[in-house]
């Protein structure tokens, strides 16, 4: 008899805490309802001011997410010799190690032998730790994070223009905004919460004008007025440009220019030189839009503009940046409700890391590492003589000094190397001569684990408590509502149980640089190095915090919504800058050779790397594999079916993948999601294809700009299959079938409540030994029903758990039967004929995608909805779709775009 199943709110153990989501910038509020080591739901905090309530589909399935299986590092792990597999390890034992070969290579190669990669996804007390260790006790400023990838574009830029790393605006310039300038984001899928208030601005003020600078019509372009799908890097062009015009027209603040700015007249030539006809050539943009977009920013009574990586992954980031920033200046947009150029973060703190001094070149409350003062300031807080003079190695830099030799030991927590930074075989080649490499993780199958000599176990959300700086200079508290795994702590700890230990063998008096109590003094520490900088919130503390969350500057006990009101800036003169800046190609230019220019970048369900949004069964539904958009003339132009697979080649790698048509590309563009690594495909995943160049000042490498080359893989031979059960364990068995195959997928699927799909493809079918294996891995050596024919390389095959449910299939070397097997396997109940559905006899149409992951509304459903003339409200109200997050909304409005001509046309030839 099964037992009563627990009501969850009746739960007597039950309680709630008040946190922040761990996914984007956007920093939402939630409320986790936790009872002993179960996190019951996750819901929006409605006294949250950045969100009010809302989530989007990734914050709303934040519980499924939370693991403590074979999803997890739940203890220290390492390998005393490379080609030996992991042991497990007491964690004592662990941070002794690391202590001691530290300690073993500071004392024969100095301290810059040692280098740091951390993460945007920490909070700020575990940067503000890692910080102490590497600068303080190490004495190194190699210390960097995935914030290079990410935000140091949009540091430089707004260092270099306003005197400070300093987002001036707020979400509530959404509601008073005239003109909304989106450049370079897909607001829409990444920072979905903010989109939806953009949203609802826009509707309740229709005469608000919203332009998209994007290459691809994306779903954020659904809203604009305007959308510009100007060449790839040619934004700088677009800018001076719109400056131009503006100038030109009289659509300029010349009194706040004088009073407020210098740089201007010097930028003048520049901006002569950029008429609306020469960025028409450049930007593959008519000049009329570009005048228009102009006019719209020039005549607005407020412009605000927000931004992310198409400005910042780029070889010209901090002139992008600094190009947008420079509209804003020339018109006065800044300081006023509705009006800032609004660099919106990625990662949930990478703002605190810019706070905190998480990357090379800053120090800690907005301080530079080359100003001698500064350094003697944080010295002294920190209570040691000096600190290290040494410029520090920016990510890509560090992995480079790896293989020269310079760097010997890397410390990489809360970020995945081995799949986000570009040109992957260069870094793996890095990761393999590193003389130690500790990988401090929480969700096991990371691509970087591979690389580990020794893992620290890390809590992770809803385990940690600390807090994170969200894109308006919000300051919360994240608290933890269950206790961590195993022996994984929080990251601050193990850096804490570390740095004790390295002090020990080589700075006795520095111990107690690292004896907390708990996070509320490492914030305490923290805050006070902000005391008298731009960014002041030494007033602030966790009791402060319990009241709520805190926008930084914090002076006299007041928050500040928008900086910079009274046109003063942190500058020695107090003026703004414009700075030269001017447009360069990309630096991996298209030829005859890679002719297709490929971006890549975020979908709405998936986070990064996969690690936390590959474990929620609602989330891989909306888009359950990887494949290439190209526009559909390329598709016809390479005789390419829709879903063929094709070998995309650049400069430096290749992967094999699906391609499917997207109109919302141009010819001669491609797209490719950032989530499918190593982990999950062959190859050496997305990374494999991007560049190494980066940003001159910023050193953000070019990630949105490859070139490549798109040709049909012919791999006739092809295999599909299906095993129920948990994926995270399942991958560990299964990860080694990737290799063996020139095209091969690993897929979390939702498929009869979960389990993992696998996808092969090669030249030729492998030999009868290789494909019993393969049935033998699949739990298909003796199946419910088959139809083989091993002499063609052909195995069809069913089998059934006790309970007589689907448990797996394989469709190797004829995979006609596939729509018919997925729908098995999602359907429960094994038909009587299973045989004749292996054979390809019966069996459904093809499967239905999740569009609303909220509501589990399917495409299916919703074009059927939109065949028989609901519109959206009646799409809404009908299947309700679109009523949870919202997320789908803009992608439904896609699909009513797409039908409606199709309907129109139809009931035209009717008649
Ligand atoms: N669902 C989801 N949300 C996320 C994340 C996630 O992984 N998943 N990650 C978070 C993080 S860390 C980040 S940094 C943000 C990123 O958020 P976004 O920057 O909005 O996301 P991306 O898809 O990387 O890139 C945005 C757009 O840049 C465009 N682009 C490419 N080249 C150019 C160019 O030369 N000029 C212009 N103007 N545009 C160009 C691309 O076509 C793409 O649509 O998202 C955050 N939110
Ligand atoms: N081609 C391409 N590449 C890109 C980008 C792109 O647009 N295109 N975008 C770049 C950008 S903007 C970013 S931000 C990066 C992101 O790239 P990564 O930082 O590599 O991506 P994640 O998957 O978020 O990695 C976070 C890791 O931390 C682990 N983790 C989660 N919580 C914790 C914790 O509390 N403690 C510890 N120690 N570990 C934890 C997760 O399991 C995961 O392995 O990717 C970059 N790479
Ligand atoms: S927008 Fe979505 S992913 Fe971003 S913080 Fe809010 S709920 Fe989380
Ligand atoms: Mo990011």
């Amino acid at each position: 008899m099964i037992a009563a199943i627990p009501i969850k709110h009746a739960d007597a153990r039950a309680h709630t805490v008040s946190s922040v989501c761990c996914y984007c910038g956007t920093g939402c509020g939630v409320r986790v309802q936790a009872s002993g080591d179960q996190v019951l739901s996750v819901t929006g905090d409605p006294d949250h001011p950045s969100n009010q309530g809302r989530l989007c589909s990734k914050g709303r399935t934040l519980a499924d997410t939370v693991r403590r299986d074979a999803a997890r590092v739940r203890e220290a792990e390492w390998r005393p010799r490379r080609d030996a597999a992991r042991a497990p390890l007491a964690l004592d034992d662990a941070l002794e190690l690391a202590a001691e070969r530290l300690a073993g290579t500071i004392r024969r190669h100095g301290p810059h032998a040692v280098g740091f990669y951390l993460s945007g996804q920490l909070l700020t007390e575990d940067y503000a730790v890692f910080n102490k260790l590497a600068r303080a006790l190490v004495g190194t400023n190699n210390i960097d994070t995935n914030s290079r990838l990410c935000m140091s574009s949009a540091v430089s830029g707004y260092k270099r223009t306003l005197g400070a790393d300093a987002p001036p605006a707020c979400y509530d310039d959404l509601d008073s905004a005239d003109l909304v300038l989106i450049a370079g984001s897909n607001m829409a899928y990444a920072h979905p919460v903010l989109f939806r208030r953009l949203e609802a601005a826009k509707a309740a003020r229709p005469d608000m004008k919203v332009v998209v600078v994007d290459p691809r019509r994306t779903d954020t372009a659904g809203i604009a007025d305007l959308h510009l799908a100007i060449a790839p890097g040619s934004d700088v062009a677009l800018f001076l440009a719109m400056l131009n015009v503006m100038e030109r027209e009289d659509l300029i603040d010349r009194g706040y220019i004088a009073r407020h700015t210098q740089g201007f007249d010097a930028l003048r030539a520049r901006i002569g030189a950029y008429p609306p006809q020469v960025a028409q050539a450049l930007c593959g943009v008519p000049a009329s839009d570009i005048e228009q977009a102009a006019r719209w920013f020039g005549q607005a009574g407020a412009a605000l503009s927000m931004y992310t990586m198409g400005l910042n992954q780029s070889a010209n980031g901090t002139a992008k940046n600094a190009a947008l920033i420079h509209l804003h200046l020339a018109t006065g947009q800044i300081g006023r409700p509705g009006a800032g150029p609004f660099s919106l973060t990625g990662q949930p703190n990478a703002m605190g890391g810019r706070e905190a001094g998480g990357m090379a070149t800053i120090l800690p409350g907005h301080r530079d590492p080359a100003d001698a003062a500064h350094r003697a300031e944080v010295a002294a807080a920190w209570g040691v003589p000096a600190l290290p003079d040494t410029p520090g190695l920016p990510a890509l830099h560090m992995f480079d000094a790896v293989l020269e030799g310079r760097v010997k030991v890397l410390w990489i927590a809360a970020t995945n190397p081995a799949q986000s930074l570009p040109d992957q075989a260069r870094v793996r080649q890095a990761l393999r001569a590193a003389e130690f490499v500790i990988v401090q993780e929480a969700f096991a199958n990371t691509e970087t684990l591979a690389y580990a000599d020794l893992v620290l176990p890390a809590a992770t959300w809803p385990e940690k408590n600390g807090s994170v700086t969200n894109s308006e200079r919000r300051i919360s508290r994240v608290r933890a509502a269950i206790a961590p795994p195993g022996s994984a702590q929080p990251d601050w700890r193990l850096a804490c149980g570390v740095a004790r230990r390295l002090a020990a063998r080589i700075a006795p008096h520095k111990a107690a640089l690292f004896d907390y109590a708990d996070e509320a003094a490492v914030f305490a520490e923290h805050a006070g190095l902000t005391a008298g900088r731009d960014l002041d919130y030494s007033a602030v503390d966790y009791a402060a915090l319990e009241q709520g969350p805190r926008q930084w500057p914090v002076r006299g006990g007041h928050d500040t919504a928008r900086l910079y009101a009274d046109g003063r800036f942190p500058t020695p003169d107090g003026r703004a800058r414009f700075i030269d800046v001017d447009h360069v190609p990309v630096a991996d230019p298209v030829d005859g050779d890679f002719p297709l220019w490929l971006t890549t970048g975020r979908l709405r369900d998936h986070w990064h790397t996969m690690a936390r949004t590959g474990l929620s069964a609602t989330l891989v539904r909306h888009v359950e594999e990887p494949w290439i958009s190209l526009h559909p003339q390329e598709m016809a132009g390479l005789g390419l079916a829709e879903d063929a697979l094709v070998r995309v080649r650049s400069r430096r790698g290749a992967v094999v993948l699906p391609a499917r048509a997207d109109e919302g590309l141009e010819p001669g563009r491609a797209f490719l999601p950032m989530h499918w690594g190593s982990g999950f495909m062959a190859g050496d995943g997305v990374n494999a294809l991007t560049p190494p160049a980066c940003d001159p000042v910023s050193h953000q490498p070019e990630l949105k700009h490859s070139a490549v080359d798109v040709a049909a893989a012919p791999l006739p031979w092809q295999a599909m299959a299906w095993l129920r059960g948990d994926a995270a364990a399942l991958r560990q068995a299964l990860a080694p079938w990737l290799a063996r195959f020139p095209y091969a997928v690993l897929l979390p699927s939702a498929l009869g409540g979960g389990g993992l799909r696998l996808r092969l493809a090669a030249e030729a079918a492998p030999a009868a030994d290789v494909l019993d294996a393969l049935a033998r891995a699949l739990r298909l050596d003796r199946p419910a029903a088959a139809f083989d024919d091993p002499a063609r390389g052909v195995l069809r095959r069913a089998g059934l758990d006790d309970a007589r449910r689907p448990d797996a299939f394989l469709l190797a070397g004829d995979t006609r039967a596939q729509a018919g097997m997925l729908a098995w396997a999602d359907g429960g109940e094994a038909p009587a004929g299973l045989a004749r559905l292996l054979m390809g006899r019966g069996g459904a149409a093809k499967r239905a995608r999740t569009v609303c992951a909220c509501m589990g509304v399917t495409d299916a459903a919703i074009e059927s909805g939109i065949a028989a003339g609901l519109d959206l409200a009646g799409l809404k109200t009908q299947l309700g779709c679109g009523t949870g997050c919202g997320s789908c909304v803009p992608e439904i409005r896609d699909m009513l775009r797409r039908r409606r001509p199709v309907l129109a046309q139809a009931s035209g030839l009717a008649t």
